[in-house]
């Protein structure tokens, strides 16, 4: 046990590499921040910032609230639709923590119209109504991840429906840590990873034609990953780790009977299976930004939103840990952000035309200045990246 807090604490303190030199003891190591990433972040969103106002597009879509409602498009010429409508953004998961909060800061500008896109119709419009967000800013969507005919379904009935799509937010996510058990998704995908990567996998390849389509000034796909996938961090290393392996246990489609229910070909455990769908959130997004950004333009973006100790992730976990964890997290590792906060923090990496960059892992300070943060070795392996999107264009039947 000394041994294992030992090198824990270790590699947890090392400092990467590339930002030696300018990066201080706490900035890199324990909350993988680079100082001078910090610095570069203020520059360009202050240097930007004037363009914002110029970017920013309102007016012209209706009010609807329905899946089923009639089109919304804006029928203008193309140059007024350019200037005139508001954004259409998609949030999967929006009927609590994060995705709700994202979609309130959204909604609340008055730019953007918001799908929520959530499994539990009555439960999204009661979060949204308590939440506050006008009727005529949000749409609830049928989407249930863990199912790729409801994915399926999701797109036809988004196409149905003709609302543009400008940015598609891949947020909603399970988390195990308690299950001794893997417990698996429609086609048999091991529950974690089929509903945070492969649903999300599948969602995002089919829609990436209908981001193509619409002439929004910027378009973006968003996939929310973690510090805990991290090992270059001290999240990270705390057990179980993330480790993908060779990927045998996905290429045997994780189903628990002939392969494994886990990446790497292990025994199950549902924490480790959530970080390592992290991981593949955070993989997929880099091969899209190689594979598409520059046909595109769209941008290719993930983030670690901060510790939102008190959302209904850690719903499985032990009621201590739900007591315990929220003051940890504020008082001890200082890595806590309210719902509130960390929606506005993914609201920005949606709409701030500071962060149009591509292939970025956006992270937070704790004045709330965003920098690009490094990914572990693992998170950031091209090779790993290829991989796992081959592999999983099979499990969903895209190849
Ligand atoms: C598994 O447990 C669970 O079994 C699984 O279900 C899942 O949740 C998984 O990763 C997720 O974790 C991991 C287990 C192993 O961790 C624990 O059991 C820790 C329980 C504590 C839970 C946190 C909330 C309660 C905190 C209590 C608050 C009191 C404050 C005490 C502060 C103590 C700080 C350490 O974990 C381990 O094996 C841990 C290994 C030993 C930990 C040593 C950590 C060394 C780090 C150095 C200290 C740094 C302190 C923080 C930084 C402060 C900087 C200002
Ligand atoms: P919540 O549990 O509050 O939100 C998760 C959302 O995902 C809920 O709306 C949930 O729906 C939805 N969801 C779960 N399964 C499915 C499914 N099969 N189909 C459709 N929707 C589904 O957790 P958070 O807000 O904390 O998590 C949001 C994102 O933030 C996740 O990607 C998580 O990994 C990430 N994150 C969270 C951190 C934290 O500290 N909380 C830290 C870092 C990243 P329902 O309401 O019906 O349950
Ligand atoms: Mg962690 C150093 C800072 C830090 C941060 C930012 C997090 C974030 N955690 C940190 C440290 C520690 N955590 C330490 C030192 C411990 C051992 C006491 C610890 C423990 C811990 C547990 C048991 N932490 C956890 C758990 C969970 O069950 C959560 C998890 O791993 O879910 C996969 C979790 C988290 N810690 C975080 C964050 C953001 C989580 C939520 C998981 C996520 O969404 O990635």
């Amino acid at each position: 046990m000394a041994l294992q807090a030992a090198s824990l604490v270790s590699s947890a303190f090392a400092v990467p590499k590339e930002v030696k030199s300018n990066a201080s003891f706490k900035d890199s190591s324990l909350f993988g921040v680079s100082l001078s990433d910090h610095l570069k972040a203020n520059f360009n969103s202050s240097a930007l910032r004037s363009k914002r106002e110029s970017n920013q597009r309102v007016g012209g879509v209706r009010a609807q609230t329905m899946a089923t409602a009639s089109p919304a498009v804006n029928t203008a010429t193309p140059e007024a639709k350019k200037t005139l409508r508001k954004g259409s953004v998609v949030v999967t998961g929006a009927s609590s923590g994060l995705g709700l909060a994202t979609a309130k800061a959204l909604a609340e500008t008055g730019k953007w119209h918001v799908i929520m896109a959530c499994r539990d119709l009555l439960k999204a419009e009661r979060a949204a109504k308590s939440a506050g967000i006008a009727k005529e800013n949000y749409t609830v969507m049928h989407l249930d991840l863990a199912s790729l005919d409801s994915v399926r379904q999701f797109v036809d009935n988004f196409r149905r429906s003709e609302r543009p799509l400008d940015v598609l937010v891949c947020n909603a996510a399970v988390y195990l840590p308690t299950a001794k058990e893997p417990t698996f998704t429609a086609e048999g995908f091991e529950l974690s990873v089929g509903t945070n990567h492969l649903g999300h996998f599948l969602l995002s390849r089919l829609l990436l034609d209908d981001l193509k389509k619409f002439d929004y000034p910027s378009k973006r796909l968003i996939i929310v990953g973690s510090i805990t996938g991290n090992t270059n961090t001290l999240a990270g290393n705390v057990p179980p780790k993330a480790n993908l392996g060779d990927l045998r246990g996905l290429a045997g489609g994780l189903n628990g009977l002939n392969s494994s229910s886990m990446i790497d070909g292990g025994e199950f455990d549902g924490a480790k299976a959530y970080k390592d769908s992290k991981v593949c959130n955070m993989l997929t997004m880099q091969e899209f930004h190689r594979r598409f950004h520059e046909e595109t333009g769209i941008t290719f973006a993930s983030l670690y939103p901060g510790c939102i100790a008190t959302t209904g992730l850690f719903r499985e976990h032990i009621p201590l840990f739900r007591l315990l964890f929220p003051p940890f997290q504020k008082y001890v590792t200082k890595g806590f952000v309210s719902e509130h906060e960390a929606g506005k923090r993914l609201a920005q990496v949606v709409s701030d035309p500071s962060l149009t960059k591509s292939g970025i892992y956006w992270s937070w300070n704790k004045d709330s200045a965003s920098f690009e943060n490094q990914l572990s070795q693992e998170a950031s392996d091209a090779d790993k990246a290829r991989k796992v999107w081959e592999i999983s264009e099979k499990l969903v039947g895209l190849a």
